[in-house]
């Protein structure tokens, strides 16, 4: 896709407030890099409360008028959209995949794919929304739903326009104007999204974006007041900021953060039919995806025959461009953040761990990719105790830690001794067994012999450090619209 300059252009990329493509005020911006080759892609407006302020007017203006559609209009609106991010399938795909440094294979497997569902799945939900009816002691009551307002969406890097989509669509269904702020990291499918709404002559104001840095420009969304609800997706360190900040004011709030998810193998898990699935938890997007199960835990009596298959499987795995069809690992979303994965495998050999394959990019580089690529193999460690800091804290990268158990008691309180509690999965031959297993996990979504498997009807969201709330399906709703009972004696 052409970097066309100015306007909606991609080079620079704008804010987009109340219908127009407008520089930041400041005037001042920032690059966003291709992690893959350290090279420029763009310039991008770097804004500040000022810029938040004149979306936070735009989304007002805009919010009676968009309150006052149907749900009907609404639902129709978010089919057109789908449309329309549709035929841009492969413009996404790839703008991901070089804002990202993820395989271009992935980038339209996933991320453009769910951008259009999520849009599409929303849609439905919204046609069939009944309003519940209770009727007791002489009264009816009447559930209604209206819009928080005005809200305010902050989205993580590692999945930029899936997880944008997947807070935008919600919270239009539900009648609310939005301020949006994508990760500074990767700005361009949020301009994609941007541009698509300016070409269907979306109303003006309803949905605003403003780019720029978290403490500069997130900051300034979480503390404006008239931003009724906050939802955001991203680290466990800034989701306490951010819910200090919207805390005093009462705002809804919805927090998705990190996670130390555990992938377990019972002693029955069928081990050749489910390799495949197994390496794909722990590295699909270079591991970073909240829900990618970094520690794996395998019973005894399998270990090691586990640990011959998975290493010879990861060891395989082909790192390289992400632009390359065949690729099945890119880079990862930066050299900073390539550099704190490093620390962390650095810190898993002062722990006593042993690396079964990978390492860091000076000990196992990854072939003919650029000096400045951010690019890491794969790396699994084995040894480590389940409470080392190297098994317990987010690294959010290609790194994984192996460990074995001998019943299933120990299993599920290895499984629980993390600070996160968002995902897991479970591998077994009995999936009664797996059921029973899978609820003493202490997360808010398990797995059991599949991983990544979504309805989008079910609540997501995690338990202790991983997030408060739960989005998805009429959880969504439920999130973007405030409940109105209205009671009435029958005569
Ligand atoms: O998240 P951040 P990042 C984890 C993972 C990763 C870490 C940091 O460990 O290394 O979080 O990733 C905005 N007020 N996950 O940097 O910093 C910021 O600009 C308001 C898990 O992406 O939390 C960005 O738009 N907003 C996660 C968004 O918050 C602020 C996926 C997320 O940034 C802010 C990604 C502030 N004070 C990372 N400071 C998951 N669970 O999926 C920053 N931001």
């Amino acid at each position: 896709m052409a970097l066309r300059s100015g306007g909606a252009g991609l080079n620079p990329v704008l804010n987009y407030i109340d219908g127009q493509f407008v520089e930041a005020q400041s005037g001042t911006k920032f690059a966003t890099i291709n992690p893959a080759t350290g090279t420029i892609i763009a310039q991008v407006a770097r804004s500040n409360g000022d810029d938040v302020e004149a979306a936070t007017q735009a989304a007002i203006k805009a919010s009676k008028a968009w309150a006052a559609t149907s749900l009907e209009q609404r639902v129709a609106w978010l089919n057109t959209i789908a449309d329309a991010l549709e035929a841009k399938s492969e413009a996404i795909a790839h703008l991901e995949s070089l804002d990202t440094g993820k395989p271009i294979s992935l980038a339209r497997r996933v991320d453009a794919n769910r951008s259009v569902s999520n849009f599409r799945f929303f849609a439905s939900m919204g046609a069939d929304d009944e309003v519940p009816i209770f009727s007791a002691n002489g009264a009816i009551n009447h559930v209604h739903r209206t819009p928080v307002g005005c809200v305010g969406l902050i989205t993580p890097w590692n999945l930029p326009l899936y997880l944008l989509t997947w807070k935008v669509a919600p919270a239009l269904l539900m009648g609310n104007t939005i301020v949006a702020k994508p990760s500074e990291l990767t700005p361009l499918t949020a301009h994609l999204l941007a541009q698509t709404l300016d070409e269907l002559e979306f109303p003006k104001g309803v949905f605003n974006l403003v780019h720029g840095y978290g403490p500069e420009v997130g900051q300034a969304i979480v503390e404006h007041p008239s931003i009724g609800g906050i939802s955001f997706t991203g680290g466990t360190s800034t989701g306490k900021i951010v819910a200090a900040t919207a805390a005093p004011m009462f705002k809804k709030l919805s927090l998705e953060l990190g996670g130390k998810n555990a992938t377990i193998l019972l002693d029955d898990a069928p081990l050749e039919s489910i390799m495949d699935d197994v390496v794909r938890a722990s590295f699909t997007n270079s591991g970073q995806v909240c829900l990618c199960g970094s520690r794996i835990l395998v019973h005894e009596s399998i270990y090691e025959k586990f640990i011959d298959s998975f290493t010879a499987k990861v060891s395989a795995l082909n790192v390289g461009d992400p632009m390359d069809e065949t690729t099945q690992m890119g880079s990862v979303i930066s050299m900073d953040h390539r550099n704190k994965v490093e620390a962390y495998i650095k810190l898993g050999l002062e722990e006593g761990g042993k690396i079964l394959t990978g390492g860091t990019s000076s000990d196992a580089p990854v072939a003919n990719m650029p000096e400045d690529g951010a690019f890491l193999r794969p790396t699994v460690f084995a040894n480590l105790s389940t409470s080392s800091r190297t098994a317990t804290e987010e690294i959010f990268g290609p790194v994984v830690t192996v460990h074995s158990f001998a019943t299933d008691e120990e299993a599920i309180a290895m499984a629980n001794a993390t600070d996160y509690g968002l995902a897991g999965s479970v591998w077994t031959a009995d999936i009664e067994r797996g059921h029973a297993f899978a609820r003493e996990i202490e997360s808010g979504i398990v797995w059991v012999n599949t991983w990544l498997n979504r309805d989008l009807r079910t609540p997501f969201g995690g338990v202790k450090q991983s997030g408060v709330g739960r989005e998805g399906g009429r959880w969504s709703m439920d999130f973007f619209s405030e409940l109105t009972n209205i009671c009435i004696r029958q005569p």
